[in-house]
């Protein structure tokens, strides 16, 4: 398991229902350090490229609608494993099947509206991450607390 960086992105839905400090807090009680915070509208522009793989599906005129329709905050998160972490916090693609205990499952019913987006593979988190944050953007700092996260020893190889 190696450290890695991540892209959440907070989706309008979870930002008008006043969910965002509480979806914020299930990545950080995990033990994920924030490395990048920003409010934002996400432009035309920039939905077609991060929701390009999906450009042919019939959904995608719903998607792109709905994530440029009201405010979005893009989370940068750093942990060992944290992709993966993060998306299993997540839960299932939509509310309706996802399970109790992640976000997704806690918080929502929709099949179309689902709070929150993971970055799936370390290509994917590289590449969202750029488009969503400069690189002094993302910070690097020291998250005193991380000794009782991790092993130092095992673990960060201190
Ligand atoms: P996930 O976000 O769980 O990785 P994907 O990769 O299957 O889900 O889909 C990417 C995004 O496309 C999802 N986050 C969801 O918002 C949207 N999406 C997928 N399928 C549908 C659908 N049938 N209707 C509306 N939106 C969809």
């Amino acid at each position: 398991m190696t450290m890695e960086r991540t892209l959440i992105l907070a989706k309008p839905d979870a930002v008008q229902r006043g969910l965002l400090g509480r979806i914020l807090s299930r990545f950080e009680e995990k033990g994920l350090k924030l490395v990048g915070l920003k409010l934002m509208h996400m432009t035309d522009e920039l939905a077609a490229v991060h929701y390009e793989a999906h450009k042919e599906r019939p959904f995608y005129p719903g998607l792109v609608r709905f994530m440029t329709s009201s405010p979005i905050v893009a989370i940068a998160l750093e942990g060992i494993g944290a992709i993966d972490i993060a998306r299993n916090l997540m839960g299932a693609t939509f509310g309706s099947n996802a399970n109790p205990g992640t976000i997704r499952g806690d918080f929502g019913v929709s099949n179309s509206f689902n709070l929150v987006h993971g970055s799936d593979s370390p290509e994917a988190a590289e590449r969202e991450l750029g488009l969503f944050f400069g690189t002094n953007e993302l910070l690097e700092w020291d998250m005193d607390g991380c000794k009782w996260i991790y092993d130092p020893v095992e673990e960060l190889g201190q």
